[in-house]
């Protein structure tokens, strides 16, 4: 295997006989081949686009399959080998549709010919040099294919959230079949790559405006509201992961039976909407980032349901209690079905677990406060204007992204407890994990950590900062008193960085350690055209960032 799309992957470069997530070999391959396969439909897709053709259920699977291969949302090699074989039928689907239409299909590459006779095929052909990072032998090609696929990636996981909710984008899937196809064409010049790169951050802007149309018309705008981290003592369920969806019809299912449902991770969030508020039984939230669910999830006592990554692998105490649905799933975990002609998931299994369990064990107390997405920070924001004028407010500092295990993400920590008192954090992410408990007080009323939301939120930062330039009158976004020291783990951060870049934003310090999967070459082409940096110990950086 190779795998060097996450942060935290062996020794800064790749892993190689088994991830340091988790993934083993196996399923790593069935990964590589699934994100083949789909590269081989898009470009049939491309094909059918060209001439109008619609294939019903295309821009689903597409999505769909590559949320499965996010870092950590999926580690189960029954249903990669499943949903290969459905993708080879609907390969197969939709070259018959192409031919009907008079589409000549010579001369394809492999990634969209390739079949099987038996299931062991897959396995082989999962095995195969042709697929795989490195097919690519140029690394500057490799890096930028690599880096367009994860953006892709990431865009896909906000696509389907978005999707789940009724809000689909033509564009966007048809930007996905593109890019994906453009990462196997090999006259593609370095420089088309890098247009391409850049292009992709374009429609991660459009993917995550749609999530945030999406979520917000569903639920409302989030709004400042403290969240309990204690805990009561009926029976419950904790929900992780980031699909509002399915925490929607996990509360109404729960309603009235006595099972409390606490979030954990990245659902934070989902407290700041409106529309959740009116569940009783939401209690609050439970525990920290992902990478802490080992230790958090023995405590919870009652089952845990994943609607997306973080999973980590489960220590035997608790594994019998855990959920997957939608595109996470884990061997041995029990999977909630999708949902049919637009019926809700069914729940009941996992609330008649939770009946049998005692309530969680209560590890820590208080309540942790956020909640500002774009619409609450507009309705502060001659408050927070005022407060930049006055000077009360010298800098924001947006440190959104991915928290993770690494003992050198203690920096954040330091980071944050070190800023000066006139300086505001601006978070989306589970990155806020490192500093959200601490104390860092308010500037007359203003938190000085402001949580926008999940990760696909820093969407809403981008808009508070685009905001601000109009509001003090500036030609450039970077002409705001805002620094970004942002931290990364997984591919959903990739695409959100992509975003950033295309909005016009530079000097983004990203860390703590910048992506294995940039070639040097690559590297200095980001250092030259957007002035990315990554980090060095909080003292020298706070004085870089401050300028002092
Ligand atoms: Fe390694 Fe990260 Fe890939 Fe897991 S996702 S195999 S940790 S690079
Ligand atoms: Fe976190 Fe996995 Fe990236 Fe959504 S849940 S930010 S790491």
């Amino acid at each position: 295997m190779f795998c060097y799309q996450c942060q935290e992957t062996a020794q800064g470069k790749g892993c190689t006989k088994m991830g340091v997530c988790g993934k083993t070999s196996d399923v790593a391959h069935l990964q590589d081949l699934m994100i083949y396969t789909l590269k081989g439909i898009s470009i049939l897709g491309l094909k059918a686009d060209e001439i109008g053709l619609k294939m019903p259920n295309l821009d689903r699977f597409l999505i769909e399959g590559l949320f499965m291969t996010i870092t950590n949302a999926n580690f189960d090699k029954d249903r990669f080998i499943e949903k290969i074989k459905e993708a080879l039928k609907l390969r197969e689907e939709l070259k018959g549709n192409l031919r009907e239409k008079g589409v000549s299909l010579d001369d394809l590459h492999d990634a969209a010919t390739w079949n099987i006779n038996s299931d062991d095929d897959i396995e082989l052909k999962a095995n195969s040099p042709l697929v795989g990072v490195l097919a690519t032998e140029n690394e500057d090609v490799r890096s930028l294919r690599e880096l367009i696929t994860y953006g892709v990636k990431g865009m896909a996981a906000y696509a389907e959230h978005a999707m789940n909710l009724g809000y689909e984008d033509e564009e966007i899937s048809k930007f996905i079949r593109k890019a994906l196809a453009a990462t196997l064409d090999n006259s593609l010049t370095a420089d088309e790559l890098v247009a391409l790169t850049l292009e992709t951050g374009k429609y991660g802007v459009d993917t995550m405006a749609l999530l945030d149309k999406a979520n917000t018309s569903a639920y409302g705008n989030p709004e400042i509201t403290e969240v309990n981290i204690g805990v009561r003592n009926n029976p419950a369920i904790l929900i992780s992961g980031h699909d509002l969806k399915d925490l929607e019809e996990l509360l109404e299912q729960t309603k009235g039976t006595g099972v409390d449902v606490y979030t954990h991770g990245e659902m934070l969030p989902a407290h700041y909407y409106p529309a959740f508020k009116k569940y009783d039984n939401f209690v609050g939230n439970y525990g920290n980032a992902w990478w802490k669910q080992r230790e958090e999830f023995e405590k919870f006592n009652g089952p845990i349901l994943f609607t997306t990554n973080c999973i980590v692998p489960p220590s035997a105490s608790y594994s019998d209690r855990v959920y997957t649905t939608g595109s996470s799933g884990y061997p041995g975990f029990k999977h909630i079905p999708d949902r049919v002609n637009g019926q809700s998931k069914d729940f009941s299994q996992i609330i008649e677990h939770a009946k049998k369990l005692p309530g969680p064990i209560e590890i820590e107390t208080g309540k942790i406060v956020g909640g500002f997405a774009h619409a609450q920070v507009f309705a502060l924001a001659d408050k927070v204007v005022e407060a930049v004028k006055t000077g009360a407010i010298k800098k924001f500092f947006v440190m959104a992204g991915c928290d993770g295990r690494m003992k050198s993400r203690d920096y954040y920590t330091e980071f944050a407890s070190k800023l000066p008192k006139d300086t505001v954090i601006l978070t989306a992410g589970c990155a806020k994990y490192k500093y959200n408990k601490l104390s860092l007080g308010d500037i007359g009323g203003i938190p000085r950590v402001l949580d926008a939301g999940q990760c696909n939120d820093s969407y809403s930062l981008a808009v508070i900062a685009l905001k601000l330039k109009e509001i003090f009158e500036l030609n450039d976004i970077n002409e705001l008193p805002i620094a970004y020291n942002i931290a990364w783990y997984e591919q959903k951060a990739v695409i959100v960085l992509l975003a950033l870049l295309h909005l016009g934003v530079k000097n983004i310090h990203l860390g703590p350690t910048l992506p294995a999967f940039l070639s040097p070459n690559v590297a200095k082409v980001l250092v030259e055209t957007f002035g990315i940096g990554t980090i060095s110990n909080v003292e020298d950086d706070m004085k870089m960032f401050l300028g002092a």
